[in-house]
C-alpha cells in the first residue's frame, strides 16, 4: 500500500511541475507587449486524444491497483485458505473508549449490544432490574432510568450471556483496555458501535474503518514486529478518525504486537488462565 501511495505522490508532483512551469513559461512568453495583437487557433486533436487517454491509463492501473490493496485488507477473512488461523478481535465504540473483546479459545464471539426497550416482557440478561422481571412491569416515570442503569452500568457491552458462543469469550475490563495482537499471523477486527459513528484507526499499519452502530464492518492486517523487538515507546496508537463527540479527542486507545505464543497462551487457551 505505501508503493501506491508513493507512486500516486511522485504521478502528481510530475503533473504538477509540468503544468505550472508550462503557465509560468507561457506568462512570460505572451506577456503583454505594445502593439502585439492575439491570435486565435482552434484545438488540436491529436494533442487532446494524447492529454486524454494518458491520464485515463494511468487513473485505470491505479483504480486497479487500489482494488487489490482494498480486498486484501478487507476481504482476507472469505479468502485466505480455511488453514491459516487469524486472530479475531471485536472493537466496539463508544463515546469516548475502545472495547476490546477476544473470542477465547472457540474462536467465536457471543452476541453483544442487545438491550432493553420499555415495552420488553424481560431484561435481556434474564435477571431482575428495579424490582421487576421486565421494564414492562415499571411505572412510566421510572423504565427510562431503570433502561439507562442498565445499558450505562449494568450490562454496558449488551452481552446475551447464555448465547453459547459467548460462554468463553474474554470480555470482562473490555473499555479502553490495551489491544494485544499476535505477531505475523493476520488479524482480523470486527468492529461496531454502541452510539454514534467512530472510525477505528491504526496510523502505523496504514488500516481504519468507521465503526457504524447496527453494522458489522472488518479488517485485516498482519503485523510482522513485536512492541518488544521495537523497543520504546512499546505500543502502537490506536486513534478514532471520525468527529464523534465532545471528547472525541480523548478516544486514544493502545495496541501491542506480542508473540504468537504468548497470545494463544493468553487468549486461546481454555479459561483464558494458562498465564500466570
Ligand atoms: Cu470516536
Amino acid at each position: 500500500m505505501d508503493r501506491l501511495f508513493d507512486w500516486i505522490f511522485w504521478i502528481t508532483v510530475v503533473v504538477m511541475v509540468l503544468v505550472q512551469g508550462a503557465i509560468v513559461v507561457l506568462m512570460i512568453r505572451y506577456r503583454h507587449r505594445a502593439g502585439r495583437k492575439a491570435r486565435y487557433i482552434h484545438g488540436n486533436a491529436r494533442v487532446e486524444i494524447i492529454w486524454t487517454i494518458v491520464p485515463a491509463v494511468i487513473l485505470g492501473v491505479l483504480t486497479y491497483s487500489s482494488k487489490q490493496v482494498w480486498t486484501a485488507i478487507r476481504y482476507a477473512p472469505e479468502l485466505r485458505p480455511r488453514a491459516v488461523k487469524s486472530a479475531k478481535i471485536l472493537v466496539i465504540g463508544q463515546q469516548f473508549k475502545w472495547n476490546i473483546i477476544y473470542p477465547g479459545p472457540d474462536g467465536e464471539f457471543g452476541e453483544y449490544l442487545v438491550y432493553p426497550k420499555p415495552s420488553d416482557l424481560r431484561w435481556p440478561d434474564g435477571k431482575r432490574h428495579g424490582g421487576v422481571i421486565g421494564p414492562r412491569d415499571l411505572p412510566a416515570d421510572q423504565v427510562e432510568f431503570e433502561i439507562n442503569r442498565y445499558i450505562s452500568v449494568e450490562n454496558p457491552l449488551g452481552k446475551v450471556y447464555d448465547d453459547p458462543k459467548g460462554k468463553d469469550d474474554d470480555y470482562e475490563g473490555a473499555m479502553a483496555r490495551v489491544m494485544e495482537v499476535p505477531v505475523n499471523r493476520p488479524v482480523d477486527v470486527y468492529l461496531t458501535s454502541k452510539d454514534v459513528i467512530h472510525s477505528f484507526t491504526l496510523p502505523n499499519f496504514r488500516v481504519k474503518l468507521d465503526t457504524v452502530p447496527g453494522l458489522m464492518g472488518v479488517f485485516t492486517f498482519t503485523p510482522t514486529v513485536t512492541n518488544k523487538q521495537l523497543g520504546p515507546p512499546g505500543y502502537f496508537e490506536i486513534a478514532c478518525q471520525e468527529l464523534c463527540g465532545q471528547g472525541h479527542y480523548t478516544m486514544q486507545g493502545r495496541m501491542v504486537v506480542i508473540s504468537q505464543e504468548e497470545y494463544a497462551a493468553k487468549y486461546e487457551t481454555h479459561g483464558g488462565g494458562a498465564n500466570p
